[in-house]
Order: structure tokens, then sequence, then C-alpha cells
């Protein structure tokens, strides 16, 4: 960004500092993100399309692609009728930049505008999406990709995938006529229980879509689960898929039948395709009790034209995030209540103690040691660059899918077992009786939001924050 001799004189006034101006010229050339109402084509054909809100117009938003290290820049703009803010997930992000509504930041108000700018440090599989209301924001179609490619390009690498493509998995709640179940938002049985599970899943916006691959190809996959609740189990018969990421960091790479992605998880996978391709290779999830539906097919979309691919599959790059020091870390615990079928009998909200019924009437059915979501106290504070070691019990009735904001964890142990994969994640399945004991290193000062990404848990008590000072 120049300033120039004529763009000082225009300015007109000597109160203007140069840097000043370098700040106004470099928003003004902000690409936009802005959330609006629009409508999408979500039902099957014979429905007409459906009223969404997305971010520029399209459902998922548009994927955002940068280098490892570069920045993000938006100037977010709210087209919406009621506030909003943007978080980039994953992004282990300079704290004012998180996007947490109420917490980094003030929530954007309708018509207004907020200028995202931060550097995005690990390449991996990203999303972004509204940080208020989540449970009604999300659902209604605010969600987008954000891709950090790897510094050193990939393609044409030995072993390295040919092509890639980005899968957004999305969980509608579709009502006869196609429109969205508006009635049903905020509904606290559904809160008390799996979550908003909706009627339709779609990947990138399409209902049974058809995504054209080339044979001979090595393919990478980055899907992404945006649902607000549903749990996806999936599998791609036909093919042999090698998981390389969890969560945009690099796992040694290893044969995955099934692929199993909670709320706000993302795997990376790579596929070879066959060089004779004669039938679609489905895509598909489990909708509940081992019933596999098919919910998108791969079609042949002609031969590559580069070299296929024989060798191992390269493993990805190590991300920058430390590793804990497990030598004297600091001890914390996360116990999670309450639910359908919990015993939730009383919890602090609004610095008192409140019995269930209580409870009820202010909508907050669970809790986090005790806390039905309040936000005066922190779950923990931490020095900065000491290593946390967090246990997460769940004694629930219902899996949850816990997601720290600011930083990537390593996933210790499962049920008392070291965990297979010792994966760096930022948000992990916690199944009931099942403790999971997770580290990391507080190395990314401000305060930072501890939730279930269950996004109507979230709403109605599973919801802490902790503080890196
Ligand atoms: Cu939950």
């Amino acid at each position: 960004m120049s300033i120039t001799r004529r763009t000082l004189l225009a300015a007109g006034t000597a109160a203007l500092t140069l840097p000043a101006l370098a700040r106004r010229a470099a928003a003004r050339d902000m690409p936009v993100l802005r959330a609006a109402p629009s409508t999408a084509q979500i039902a099957p054909a014979g429905y007409g399309p459906s009223p969404v809100w997305s971010y520029g117009g399209t459902v998922p938003g548009p994927e955002i692609r940068v280098r490892a290290g570069e920045r993000v820049r938006r100037r977010f703009e709210n087209g919406l009728p009621q506030d909003s803010a943007v978080h980039w997930h994953g992004i282990r992000i300079a704290n004012a930049m998180d996007g947490a509504a109420g917490v980094t930041q003030d929530p954007v108000p309708p018509g207004g505008t907020f200028d995202y700018d931060f550097v995005a440090p690990d390449p991996g599989t990203y999303w972004y999406h509204a940080h208020a209301r989540s449970w009604e924001q999300v659902a209604r179609g605010l969600a987008g990709p954000l891709i950090v490619d790897d510094v050193e390009a990939w393609e044409g690498l030995e072993g390295a995938a040919t092509a890639e493509a980005t899968l957004m998995l999305a969980d509608w709640r579709l009502q006869e006529d196609g429109a969205l179940h508006e009635a049903s938002f905020g509904d606290l049985h559904d809160w008390a229980h799996a979550g908003r599970l909706g009627n339709t899943v779609t990947i990138n916006g399409a209902i049974d879509a058809r995504l054209p691959v080339r044979r001979g190809e090595r393919l990478r996959l980055r899907l992404i689960n945006a649902a607000t609740a549903r749990i996806m189990p999936l599998r791609m018969p036909g093919l042999a898929p090698l998981l390389i990421a969890l969560d945009g960091y690099p796992v040694a790479p290893r044969p995955a039948e099934r692929i199993l992605l909670a709320p706000a998880q993302r795997a990376d996978i790579v596929v070879d395709i066959p060089a004779g391709l004669d039938a679609p290779l489905p895509i598909l999830m489990d909708a509940g009790r081992d019933e596999w539906v098919e919910i998108g097919s791969l079609i042949d979309g002609g031969v590559t034209a580069l070299p296929p691919q024989a060798g191992p599959v390269r493993p990805l790059p190590a991300g920058t995030a430390r590793a804990p020091d497990l030598s004297a870390p600091q001890e914390e615990v996360l116990r999670m209540e309450g639910g359908a079928m919990g015993r939730l009998e009383r919890a602090r909200l609004g610095g008192v103690e409140q019995d269930f019924r209580q409870l009820v009437a202010a909508r907050r059915v669970w809790a986090f040691n005790g806390v039905a979501g309040d936000m005066d106290e922190p779950a923990f504070r931490a020095p900065l660059g000491r290593t946390v070691r967090l246990r997460l019990v769940n004694e629930t009735r219902w899996p949850h899918g816990i997601h720290l904001h600011g930083h990537h964890f390593t996933v210790l142990t499962r049920g008392e077992q070291p965990d297979a994969y010792q994966a760096r994640r930022d948000t992990v399945l916690v199944r009931p009786g099942e403790p999971v004991e997770i580290a990391f290193v507080a190395d990314n000062p401000g305060r930072w939001l501890l939730h279930c990404h269950m996004l109507g848990h979230q709403a109605s008590g599973m919801l802490s924050w902790f503080e890196v000072t």
C-alpha cells in the first residue's frame, strides 16, 4: 500500500497522521464478507429454493484460501436482522480477531461492520462461522471453508495428492415445503437431547451432490462437518481412504475405512481414484443405528492429465503448535452434567445456586463444573507458556464435541487408554462415561471460549472460558 502525495493532499487535513491514512486506505481495500438473508436450493428438485442466511450469497460461504503465514483480511458486513460476528474456527489467532461475540469483540449490530485481519499460522483445513446465536445462525447457513495451504506447494511431489476438493457437510431441518423449520429454533427439548438434528444432509450445499473426479488422480478431500449437532460417521466404499490430517493438523497417514466427524471437526483424506470408474463412488453416512445412507457421490470427470502417483502417500509437513510439556502440567478438570436423563439437580447461574426448575426456566439444562453457562469466572487461568492437562469427564447421557478457542491440543487418552492417534485437534468428541485427557501449551494470550460444539448445548449451559495471562 503506497501513499502518494496526491492522497495526502486529498485528505486535506493536518490532523490525519500517515499511519492513520495508511490504515484507512488498507481498510478500503479489504475484501468484503457480507452476511445476509438469501435463498439456496437445498431441497430436492421439485421444491423451491429455501430461505437461508449466507455469506456472500452462497451456501456454504465462499472458500477463503491463503498460504500458511499469510494474512486473512475481510471486512465483515452484517446484513442480518440480528447481531453477529465471525469466528475463524481452529486458527491459532490473535485474541481480538477470534470473533467470539461478547468475549473478544462487541457483537456487530445489523448494518454494522468489523474488520478481521489476522495471520493464519498453520496449513490445514479450517472453517469460519457465525459466533452469535450460532445455534440459529449456523443452522441457517452461516458457515464457509477456510483453507490454509502449505507454503511449499505439494503439487507434483512424489506421493502427494495431484488434486484436491473441499467437502463441507451440513445438516438442515426442512419442513415439507422445503423451507427451514423455523418454529423449532431454540427448542429446549432438542437442546436437552442431541441438539437440533436435521433431516437433510448436504455436501457443499447440495443434496445428493455429484462431485466430478478424474480417473487415475490422487485426490485429497478436505471434509468439514459444519452441522450444528449431527455427528457424522462416513464411509466411501470402493475407495481406500488414507487419513492424513485431523482438524487441520497432520497425522501419520493411516487407512480410515470409517471416518468420524463430530460437529466442527475436519478430516483430510487421500484417495486414489481408480483408472476404471464404471459407476459413481458413493459417500455414505450413518444416519443412526447403523443405517448407512448415500449423501453424495464421486462421478467420472474424465482422465487426469497428470502422471499417476503410485508410491506411498507423502505425510504432510508438521504444524507449528508447540508440543505440550507433560513433566509438570497444570491439571484441570471439565465435568459435564445435565441434559435429558441426566441428574442436574442444581448449578450456578447468575452467581447463585439454582435448582433444576429455575434452570429450565432460564433455558439452561447443562453445566460445566457445576456452572450453567455463567461467564463471570473462567473455568481456569493459565500463565503464558504453561502446559495445561485437561481432563474432560462426561457425566451426561449424550456425546459432546468440546472445542477450545485459540489453541490446538493433543488428545492423550480416551477411556483411560492412550489415544490411538495422539492427534492435535481443536475439537474432541467425548462420549458418556469415557473420559478424555487433552494437553496444550497455553501460548496464546487472552480470554478464550471453551464450549460444546453441539450449538444448542453451548446455548443452554455448556459454555465457559479460560484465560491465558
Ligand atoms: Cu454438547
